[in-house]
């Protein structure tokens, strides 16, 4: 029995059961009992579930979301359920998501910032009494492998069982780690309500959504959403507190994807990835015959003096339109097969999921995020009612997929030989490229990466914007902080990993067509890989190294089947000059009109890769085909 108990957890006793009230005993924190002890004084839940990491404990959150009728056990294959947000609730909420910051401080005109104090007094009273009758679920998260120098613990009490029950999908259990943590105080806090439902358990009141980042207190606050971006805490908010973590103990938290890519021989080489959301990042980490790691977040240490990453998640959430069994076999076979999976935003009919570009003819009838849809329904703007939202997705456990590698929980994670950086660009940049040294790379493609506005996010689509290192809509400090912590971090490797650029987006200047299939990415990857370990050529660009059209054309043969033509390669990798020149000025001026401490590197090499620019340009013109810089 508890030999002292505190006082917190004297309050909490009367809404626990003795068996929910054993399990919070054994975390002999005053700190975890404190948070659970004002949450629940504000939210007023009913009872307060504890849930442990036993597999009673998380079948139970699983079975609740269904009896609460979050999640809708009407699809036919088992393990498959469906959940649905609100038709205003369909993406991260930039608006609604605020930073508070003290008074006198701001991190960055760039960044959506309010008063902490006045923040925190809406947010606490939007959550007041939000939990009257429900249950709050406590969980216990372990962000990175347990027992490693990458590990941060975070815990949440949500009011949603669906929140809850996709977390068992998407992290590590935690909660024996706090056990074992005993009085620690470094660890993540997040509250979250759907707040007010209706009765097919949607939040309603939209208008009232808020997404409140408190870095002093380390806490998050998610109240009147569902949408697990907005929601599920250890996603994008615990992140956004991450990466303020990161920058204050010298490590990188990114927004990237980890794999393992196949050279010769069986060799295998580590490669990170970042890319703004909805810009290829899930379908690269699921190249088929290559190894997933993890497609969303990652935490970089320096280990030994070279890069090693960690997945910080161990689940997928993952973007569903145009998931074809053709291009993408791997994800196919897993949604197609039984499983735990919750998929969200689709369209259902008799027992069968449906999304967009799922290559299949789709019903005319069916039941999605609107209720009951019918070909040519219409919303309340008198705008048609798609069969299944852009942004519908599916949650599932990265054990599913056949190609997870063996590494994902390895303690101290794998060493990265490659990290890639790629937007959304119509108009400039070559489909990859590599960077002349780590600075280059970290300003003309980290900092540099532009892309345009996707339905991942609330608001309108195609706008084009910097999206810096992809962390954009994540950053939690000054944004030139976060510029010279990466070219710091790079600096002190004595194995610096190589940096390269890829543009999945890149389109016909004629046509105004994209000129490479999405099977392409994986050509790209293969040549990186050769590049980390020098094993082929390069042409020198003013922009970056490319590659040369024979080792193309061979791993196109090899890798695709493909035979690929030396007027594509051209069409591909011209370097289109005035665009380039046009994309530095946006550059330049994003930095200069919203970033007030950047880095001195970052107009230093902006500017050469100008003048490299200018330069070629009198010798060779505007439009130059890559044959040009090819030595004689
Ligand atoms: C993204 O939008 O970058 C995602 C999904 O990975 S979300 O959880 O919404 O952040
Ligand atoms: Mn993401």
């Amino acid at each position: 029995m508890v030999m002292s108990m505190n006082p917190y957890l004297e309050t909490l006793q009367s809404k626990l059961s003795p068996s929910d009230f054993k399990k919070l005993s054994a975390i002999n924190n005053p700190n975890v009992h404190e948070f659970i002890a004002k949450e629940s004084d504000l939210c007023h839940p009913a009872e307060i579930f504890i849930c442990s990491d036993s597999a009673e404990d998380i079948e139970h959150v699983r079975k609740q979301a269904i009896t609460a009728g979050e999640e809708k056990a009407i699809l036919n294959t088992e393990g498959h359920t469906v959940h649905f947000d609100g038709d205003q609730d369909q993406g991260r909420d930039r608006l609604a998501t605020k930073y508070l910051v003290a008074k006198g401080v701001t991190l960055s005109k760039a960044l959506n910032q309010m008063d902490r104090q006045e923040g925190l007094m809406e947010v606490r009273g939007l959550l007041r009494n939000s939990m009257v009758g429900r249950t709050m679920i406590v969980r216990f998260i372990s962000l990175g492998p347990a027992d490693s120098i990458f590990t941060i613990l975070g815990m949440q009490c949500t009011d949603s069982w669906y929140v809850a029950h996709s977390e068992s999908l998407l992290y590590r259990p935690g909660y024996e780690q706090f056990v074992k943590a005993g009085n620690k105080t470094d660890f993540l806090k997040v509250v979250h309500s759907a707040g007010e439902l209706n009765s097919d358990m949607v939040s309603v009141d939209y208008a009232k959504k808020a997404i409140y980042i408190d870095h002093m207190d380390e806490t998050i606050y998610s109240v009147n959403t569902q949408y697990a971006g907005n929601s599920v805490g250890f996603k994008k908010l615990a992140f956004r507190l991450a990466i303020r973590k990161a920058s204050n103990e010298g490590w990188l938290a990114e927004h990237m994807l980890l794999m393992g890519v196949f050279g010769p021989k069986g060799r295998k080489t580590y490669f990170a990835g970042a890319f703004p959301s909805a810009c290829g990042k899930t379908s690269t980490a699921m190249l088929p015959g290559e190894t997933i790691l993890g497609d969303d977040i990652a935490y970089i240490r320096d280990v030994n003096s070279s890069a090693r990453a960690v997945n910080v998640e161990s689940g997928i959430f993952g973007i569903i339109q145009d998931v074809k069994a053709k291009d993408d076999a791997l994800i196919w076979k897993v949604l197609t097969n039984p499983g735990e999976i919750v998929f969200s935003n689709i369209l259902v009919k008799d027992g069968k999921p449906y999304w967009l570009g799922m290559g299949e003819e789709l019903p005319k009838d069916g039941l999605n995020y609107t209720g009951t849809w019918y070909e040519g329904k219409k919303d309340a703007a008198d705008n048609e009612v798609p069969a299944a939202h852009k942004n519908a997705r599916y949650a599932v456990a990265l054990n599913a997929l056949e190609n997870v590698d063996p590494e994902l929980n390895n303690p101290t994670g794998v060493e990265l030989g490659g990290i890639m950086y790629g937007g959304r660009d119509a108009k400039a940049y070559v489909p990859v490229q590599q960077s002349f040294d780590w600075e280059h790379g970290i300003i003309a493609y980290g900092a540099s990466l532009e892309t345009e506005t996707t339905f991942a996010t609330i608001g309108k689509e195609g706008v084009p914007e910097i999206n810096m290192m992809s962390i954009q809509d994540f950053i939690s400090i000054p944004m030139g902080k976060n510029v010279a912590n990466n070219l710091n971090f790079g600096r002190k490797l004595q194995k610096q990993p190589i940096i390269f650029g890829v543009n999945y987006f890149l389109r016909d200047i004629e046509t105004g067509k994209y000129l490479n299939s999405p099977q392409d990415k994986h050509i790209w990857i293969k040549w990186m890989e050769q590049r980390v370990h020098k094993e082929v050529d390069v042409i020198e660009t003013p922009t970056g190294y490319i590659p040369k059209y024979e080792d193309l054309k061979k791993l196109f043969k090899t890798v695709l089947n493909k035979d690929y033509a030396k007027e594509d390669y051209i069409k591909q990798f011209t370097i289109r000059v005035p665009e380039n020149l046009a994309k530095i000025e946006r550059v330049q001026r994003f930095y200069q009109e919203n970033v007030t401490d950047n880095p001195l590197e970052l107009f230093g090499i902006l500017y050469k890769q100008r003048q490299r620019l200018n330069e070629t340009k009198e010798k060779y013109g505007e439009y130059i085909s890559p044959e040009c810089f090819e030595k004689p």
